[in-house]
């Protein structure tokens, strides 16, 4: 009874204590030394979690249990490491309070509400319910030039959004944009909702495609990033099978192709791809909804961060190409081109797998392999590492605009 009590305490004060409070003696690391495949396999054991995967010498968080065991580890192969952050909920506390000081003060300029919604907010991080509401409100001004669907429900049962913006031309191919698979990573729906207004007033690439945009695909996990643990990356699925108080499925190890080649079966890693292809409502709706415009589709953008990366197939191997990897690259570059011209942002075009580690069973590989789309990539949005997932909201604007004149840059090719 009385360790009932405890634990219904213990909870409360969660709840109440913020998003980091499940963070405290997590640390942040800075790799070197030797290339090694050890970081990955950790990773997939569950006894770290590598915070930037287009980097062959990684930041990783460590929690408190693992720092001892991980430290040996590593330093048995050759890899060194320096602290950059020693206390992570304490690091992360400082940010989110003056994120809270930033939204009080910006309520006074920029708002949404459920009867009014009429740019995505973005000098904040829009809640779930104001990208709702946004949505909502674009559906009711641009009908029947744009469509709203609910392509399904999450774990929790959050709708699954994908807004349609059609073109004039009954011929054109589509364009698909999917944002917030991975919850941390807030620029990426921040990005994907300010392409919205963007793509609604340029005819110039209205009259050419058809785009859907998927601006959040993992409602729960992005939610439990203000509600739960502000370093997040899976949904929110209770592994009951495992009775485990680990949560979650990496849904970018999910998808059904080439399922389990690099990921993880063990369902506490950050990278666990789940019992099964497309065992997770989310990555199946998305999937059943691309089906549905299999013939059309000629690109797709993942977005994700951090690392200014545009990276091409394949991840799940190395040693093959991706057939038509000329044509990856010489559109990323028009891409990152044109990103840079905004303020000199550098994004890498590289190929996905060319580090030490595979991974499998992402949106990108999928769409490729399974369905032949053309154009694919999954783009690491800002920054290359000094503020990581935990990117200010001031970077929310140019990051967008960013994107948007790359992304113009590379229909410019495509079409
Ligand atoms: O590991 C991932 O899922 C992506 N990086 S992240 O840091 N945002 O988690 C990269 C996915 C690249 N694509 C494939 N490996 N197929
Ligand atoms: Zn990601």
């Amino acid at each position: 009874m009385m360790a009932l009590i405890l634990w219904t305490l213990f909870l409360c004060c969660r709840l109440a204590l913020g998003s980091y409070q499940n963070l405290v003696g997590h640390q942040i690391w800075k790799l070197s030394g030797k290339e090694s495949a050890l970081p990955g396999q950790l990773m997939t054991k569950g006894l770290l979690d590598i915070l930037d995967h287009s980097r062959k010498l990684q930041r990783v968080r460590v929690a408190p249990e693992h720092l001892d065991r991980v430290s040996a580890l590593l330093q048995k192969d050759g890899i060194s490491y320096k602290i950059l952050v020693d206390d992570l909920a304490a690091h992360i506390e400082g940010i989110e309070n003056s994120e809270r000081r930033r939204r009080d003060v910006s309520e006074n300029q920029q708002t949404c509400t459920e009867s009014d919604c009429p740019e995505p907010l973005s000098d904040v991080y829009m809640r779930f319910n104001e990208m709702e509401w946004y949505l909502k409100q674009v559906n009711e001004t641009y009908y029947p030039n744009v469509t709203l669907s609910s392509v399904g429900k999450s774990h929790e049962n959050r709708d699954i959004w994908v807004l349609h913006i059609k073109s004039e031309n009954p011929e054109a191919r589509s364009i698909w944009i999917e944002g917030g698979i991975h919850a941390r990573e807030r620029i990426s729906p921040a990005v994907a909702f300010g392409l919205i207004p963007k793509l609604l007033s340029d005819k110039n690439a209205t009259e050419r495609f058809d785009f859907f945009v998927a601006p959040m695909a993992n409602p729960d996990g992005y939610e439990y990033t203000f509600t739960g643990d502000r370093m997040w990356r899976k949904n929110r699925r209770v592994n009951q099978n495992e009775r485990s108080s680990c949560y979650g499925v990496d849904l970018n190890r999910n998808w059904d192709f080439k399922f389990g080649v690099g990921a993880s079966s063990y369902h506490c890693s950050e990278v666990y791809m789940g019992p099964f292809p497309f065992s997770e409502p989310e990555t199946k709706a998305l999937s059943d909804a691309m089906l549905e415009q299999k013939d059309t589709l000629l690109m797709l953008f993942s977005l994700h961060s951090y690392g200014q990366d545009l990276l091409y197939p394949w991840g799940w191997t190395s040693t093959e190409d991706a057939p038509n990897k000329n044509e990856l690259i010489e559109v990323g570059r028009a891409f990152a081109d044109g990103a840079q011209e905004i303020a000199g942002h550098d994004y890498e075009v590289v190929n996905s797998a060319g580090g030490l580690y595979y991974a499998s069973g992402a949106t990108d590989d999928w769409a490729l392999g399974k369905m032949g789309v053309k154009y694919v990539y999954t783009l690491e949005l800002q920054d290359k590492g000094s503020r990581g997932f935990l990117l200010e909201s001031e970077a929310i604007k140019p990051s967008i605009e960013e994107v948007w004149n790359g992304f113009k840059k590379a229909l410019e090719i495509i079409g």
